[in-house]
């Protein structure tokens, strides 16, 4: 057997890599090589504290046992099996388990391969829903300023981050943005849900007033919005949009591919905030991370509306070669399986006022200007350097994988989000270096 593992590639030049700055990475590259449980380690053999789970995905932590082993063993049972007009056991044991979890109402998935796969499709089961429905002059589609929805065309253009949008034309037609949330100089060191802001949802009645209800298919926001850097949302704001929604015959779609699986403390960000929307996207924990998978749920009313019709007609044209891929479905199940065993659906709600203390517990270190924190996320924002914004955040990245934990920046502000199965030893851990690295840094 080959160890390709510890093998450190001489050229580094044919991988573009993704939303990386690839030339200076390839300087000085920072490459991981093998994890277990909450540490990475990387080439050179240090151990790094995982600080976000990878990219908010590994919920579990990493190379469970379960998980490697149901994948193992699926690999050698059933590679793949054709996803259109062909089934394999494995696929409708994991939707009916999703199901059972997902908030009340939630009662039929639709697979994808990623958030961004998912939140397409949930936008043209927005669009195809109200269609067939007899409402088919519901096209807009409304989102949210400092908004992601992933990387697809759909996705772009709800989404609300001037970067990923303004290379690429004009986008979906028909799209307007509802206000972000933000508000730091009435809501900086919140702890949970801040108190002020949720009148912000009466935009949405004001953008429904400008292109009549009549008009807008669904609205999507992330519940908690994590890429941006981690705007929690104000007191009663998302029930004031359930309520708009509800009153003008708009569905709204929960975007929970970061809050999803266990991230607030809950199983989905709708069982925290007690708000139920009409369609809910999930990838990243639904599998661990592990292998690519991502779920659509959608309640009843809108799946049996697809029902009607001659019976051998495909009801709705959409799918990917590897919805429900036998693999992935087995990661899943693994993946599911070890939250149950453990518990991790509902731990971060018992670590939640621990992590809190331990978060806000950085105030008064240099350029902190704010702290945030909901469930297992964080976010500190750090006052930019001036003329440079990012530098700041992302020196204190490096420095902190030099030390040995891994954190994520977006713009000059830390976000961090670890595996469900942190310590709170490994809270302080994670937190002390935090604070070693705002002093090191200028
Ligand atoms: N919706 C939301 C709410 C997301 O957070 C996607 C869709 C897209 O998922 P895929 O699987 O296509 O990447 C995401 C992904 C970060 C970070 O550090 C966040 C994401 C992905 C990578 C990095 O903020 N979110
Ligand atoms: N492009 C071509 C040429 C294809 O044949 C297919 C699928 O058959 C796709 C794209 C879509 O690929 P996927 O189903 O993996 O999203």
């Amino acid at each position: 057997m080959s160890n390709r593992k510890n093998i450190a590639p001489n050229d580094l030049s044919a991988f573009w890599m993704p939303f990386t700055s690839n030339r200076q990475f390839k300087q000085a590259p920072r490459m991981m090589v093998a994890a277990k449980d909450m540490h990475y380690t990387a080439s050179d053999g240090r151990k790094i504290l995982d600080g976000t789970a990878g990219l908010w995905c590994v919920n579990a932590g990493h190379c469970r046992p379960k998980i490697t082993e149901a994948i193992q063993n699926q690999a050698a049972v059933l590679d793949y099996a054709p996803a259109f007009q062909m089934g394999h056991p494995i696929v409708f044991e994991l939707a009916n388990r999703l199901v059972d979890i997902a908030p009340k109402g939630m009662d039929h998935v639709f697979f994808t391969n990623s958030g961004s796969e998912s939140v397409d499709t949930a936008l043209k089961i927005a669009l195809a829903y109200q269609r067939v429905k007899g409402q088919g002059s519901r096209t807009r589609l409304i989102g949210r300023e400092r908004g992601y929805h992933g990387v697809n065309f759909g996705g772009i253009s709800v989404g609300g981050i001037v970067t990923n949008r303004k290379m690429f034309g004009t986008l979906l037609t028909g799209v307007d943005h509802m206000p972000h949330t933000h508000l730091p100089e009435k809501n900086a060191f919140s702890r949970g849900e801040p108190e002020h802001g949720a009148d912000i949802a009466s935009e949405l009645e004001r953008i429904v007033a400008l292109h009549d209800a009549s008009t807008i298919a669904a609205v999507i926001v992330e519940p908690v919005a994590g890429s941006t850097g981690v705007l929690i949302p104000p007191k009663g704001y998302l029930q004031k949009l359930r309520d708009i929604c509800t009153k003008h015959g708009i569905l709204l779609i929960f975007d929970e591919v970061i809050t999803g699986f266990g991230r607030l403390g809950t199983p989905f960000a709708a069982d925290y905030f007690g708000v139920t929307p009409d369609i809910i996207t999930t990838a990243k924990g639904v599998s661990n991370g592990v292998i690519p998978m991502g779920a659509v749920f959608v309640t009843k009313e809108i799946h049996d509306a697809f029902m009607t019709g001659p019976e051998h007609m495909i009801e709705f044209f959409h799918g990917y070669t590897y919805s429900g891929n036998p693999i992935a479905s087995a990661a899943a199940l693994g993946t599911l399986d070890t939250y149950k065993e453990e518990g991790l659906l509902t731990r971060g709600a018992e670590l939640a006022p621990y992590w809190e203390d331990a978060l806000h517990s950085l105030k008064g270190e240099p350029n902190v200007i704010d702290i945030r924190n909901i469930g297992l996320i964080g976010a500190i924002e750090l006052q930019p350097i001036a003329g440079e914004p990012t530098k700041r955040a992302f020196s204190a990245f490096v420095k902190a994988f030099e030390r040995g934990a891994l954190i994520r920046t977006t713009g000059d502000i830390i976000a961090l989000s670890p595996p469900l199965i942190i310590t709170k030893g490994q809270i302080d851990e994670l937190i002390d270096h935090v604070r070693e690295v705002l002093n090191l840094i200028d």
